[in-house]
């Protein structure tokens, strides 16, 4: 098998920048991307047999780890089955009936392919719903990439340093107000300014595409009271945070409820799937049921529901997952804090439960402006020479770590030790 860099060369005259998904090319940090030949645990191995200790996780889904043997078993057996068959099976209603018992006020959902899917759909329901067309994102959130979303996002477009796509019609993104993360008055300014017309407030309930940003107290909240006054839908976008800070996801670990919710990452076990949901009241205008259209071929593809109903299935029943993963975040924030400290290194900290983050920045990051003023060569330092010690991170300071249940207090701590070597040799 070619080497990883070779395959990227090769990569880049049949796909875009050689990836699928941009945030892959190590545009931000240098070099050339890893190929991955396998996974299994906390590890990943490139082409070239090399071991990483992962803490991408694919962006999220990994919950339980790579390659966790009850997920492969659900999935070769559902396989053995047939792939596709366009029509509903027993599968999605299991998937749908327990992602409803897990979450609260959860009373119906909709599969469908991606992250960007479900966000897409949700907004497109909450207009129809309130009959309103404008809605309220954040700077630095990254809600997938449908042309609305694509106005001062987060992820892969703060990455590459363009905070608005080409291609995306000035009609459309004029739809989309942007308010600043944990500012409840840029919200309400938006709101008073556009009585009547906004139909959601679209929020990472913890922003994990600017780096991890934490909601400040009472701003989630607040939002809520916001939405209630003005008669505007509050969309939580926890195609990161669902399943993944608890059962219930932000809504459960912060006690708010939202109208609609959006899913992806966990809940298809690492296959496509995204949802999105709420109260049976709103859902019911979706099609066939009501006037607002949202389909797809492989909605409720009956493989990735094996693996998404195996995985939530775990979820459903094993506290220690979320106690150890939150226990793992603990240790690692902790642990650099006191690094950061000890090297006087112009750094802040970021974490919530399984979440976290090291800015570049010595901070406090609360918004999209405060996280753009990391020194991402800085962070490209840091990256490289974690991946050169078998420690495989984001490659872009505007990401998340996501931690696993496979991860190991022994895993923390030899990152903890590598970073800082590497505090030594960079400040
Ligand atoms: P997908 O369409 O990529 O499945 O989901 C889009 C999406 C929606 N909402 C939130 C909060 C998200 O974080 C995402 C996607 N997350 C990124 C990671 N920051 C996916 C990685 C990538 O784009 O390659």
């Amino acid at each position: 098998m070619m080497n990883s860099e070779a395959l990227f060369q090769r990569a880049r005259e049949v796909i875009p920048g050689g990836v699928n998904s941009p945030v892959r090319a190590f545009q931000s940090v240098g070099g050339h991307p890893r190929f991955i030949q396998k996974a299994k645990g906390a590890r990943i191995w490139d082409v070239e047999g090399n071991c990483y200790l992962d803490f991408v996780g694919s962006w999220g889904p990994m919950l339980l780890g790579h390659g966790d043997d009850r997920i492969l078993q659900a999935v070769t057996e559902a396989a053995a089955g047939g792939l596709s068959f366009g029509a509903p099976t027993e599968r999605e209603v299991l998937v749908a009936e327990l992602m409803t018992r897990m979450v609260s006020d959860l009373e119906m959902v909709r599969m469908v392919n991606s992250g960007t899917e479900a966000v897409m759909s949700a907004i497109r329901l909450a207009r129809g719903y309130t009959g309103r067309d404008k809605v309220i994102k954040f700077a630095g959130c990254y809600h997938g990439h449908s042309d609305g979303m694509l106005v001062k996002a987060g992820s892969g477009v703060m990455t590459a340093g363009v905070p608005d796509s080409l291609g995306v019609p000035a009609k459309v993104a004029g739809d989309t107000l942007t308010a600043i993360y944990n500012d409840l008055n840029s919200v309400e300014a938006l709101l008073q300014g556009n009585k009547d017309q906004v139909a959601a407030v679209i929020v990472e309930p913890v922003a994990a595409n600017m780096g991890v940003v934490p909601p400040a107290p009472g701003f989630l909240q607040g939002l809520r009271q916001l939405c209630d006054q003005h008669g505007a839908l509050l969309i939580f976008d926890e195609v990161i945070t669902g399943f993944r800070l608890a059962r219930g996801g932000a809504q459960e670990y912060f006690g708010v409820r939202a109208d609609l919710c959006t899913y992806g990452k966990i809940i298809g076990g690492g296959m496509p799937v995204g949802a999105y949901g709420g109260r049976k009241e709103i859902m019911n205008w979706i099609s066939p049921a009501g006037q607002v259209y949202q389909a797809g071929t492989l909605s409720g593809n009956p493989v990735a529901m094996a693996a998404g109903l195996c995985q939530l299935s775990i979820l459903a029943e094993d506290d220690s997952v979320y106690e150890k993963t939150a226990r793992l975040g603990q240790q690692f924030t902790q642990g650099m804090n006191d690094l950061i400290q000890r090297h006087h290194a112009p750094l802040s900290v970021t974490g919530v439960g399984s979440l976290a983050c090291l800015f570049f920045t010595p901070g406090p990051v609360t918004n999209y402006e405060e996280a753009k003023k990391s020194d991402t060569a800085a962070f490209a330092r840091y990256f490289n020479g974690m991946l050169n010690r078998g420690f495989y991170f984001a490659p872009s300071q505007f990401e998340a770590i996501f931690l696993s249940a496979a991860h190991t207090e022994e895993d923390i701590q030899a990152v903890l030790e590598a970073a800082d070597q590497l505090f030594t040799e960079i400040f």
